[in-house]
């Protein structure tokens, strides 16, 4: 399974990325957890992310393409994979295609996870207390929001125009939305 798995910040894409994975044995690549670690280590690569990353903003296309080129290149996503946050931008869905083509394979779904905003903003503020992440403030949430609307929603059309498209309630209990997402996948897989 090739699996794109997208929505709003604090949507769940990081928690249900972990079951989705296990489910179908392959890796799951989040961006955002390569920048975090990347800034954690202090690297040249985390020094540049971790910029855009307080303030909001996306990091600049040609260096989360070259990331993401590199990590599935790697062999344990030669049978599959999830991208957890990726692609985020019009520009980095064709990198992904081209990406992709090259490899002979295609995507099987795109899954987007849904919430009303404030619960998405409450969401995250519960995760500053726990895990204080420095781009989770409120005035930086509500920025994340802006961009992910018009940088990030536009994505959503082209891959239903595309017939990829499988949109899911993320609200409620985490393992409600798990069930959710494994039983839409499964009507994939079978149709
Ligand atoms: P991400 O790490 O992807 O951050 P996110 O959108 O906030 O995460 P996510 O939606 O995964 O939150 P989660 O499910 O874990 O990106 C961070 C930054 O990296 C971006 O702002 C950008 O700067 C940069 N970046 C990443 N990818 C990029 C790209 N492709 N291009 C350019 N820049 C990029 O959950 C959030 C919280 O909610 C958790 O505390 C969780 O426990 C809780 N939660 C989840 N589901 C819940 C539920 N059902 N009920 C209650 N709480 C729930």
């Amino acid at each position: 399974m090739r699996l794109i798995l997208m929505g709003p910040p604090g949507a769940g894409k990081g928690t249900q990325a972990k079951f989705v994975a296990e489910r179908y044995g392959i890796p799951a690549i989040s961006t955002g957890d390569i920048f975090r670690k990347n800034v954690s280590e202090g690297t040249e690569l985390g020094v540049k992310a971790k910029e855009y990353m307080d303030a909001g903003e996306y990091v600049p296309d040609e260096i989360t393409n070259l990331m993401v080129r590199n990590r599935i290149d790697e062999p344990d996503a030669e049978p599959g994979f999830l991208l957890d946050g990726y692609p985020r931008t019009l520009q980095q869905v064709e990198e992904l295609d081209g990406m992709i083509k090259y490899t002979g394979h295609r995507l099987d779904a795109v899954v987007c996870l849904s919430a009303d905003p404030e619960e998405l903003v409450k969401r995250l503020l519960a995760r500053a207390q726990t895990d204080g992440r420095s781009d989770d403030t409120e005035d930086v949430i509500r920025r994340r929001q802006e961009v992910y609307a018009e940088q990030t929603e536009p994505l959503i059309e082209v891959y239903r125009d595309r017939g990829l498209l499988v949109e899911v309630d993320g609200m409620g209990e985490v393992d409600e939305v798990t069930q959710r997402v494994l039983a839409a996948l499964q009507d994939v897989r079978e149709s």
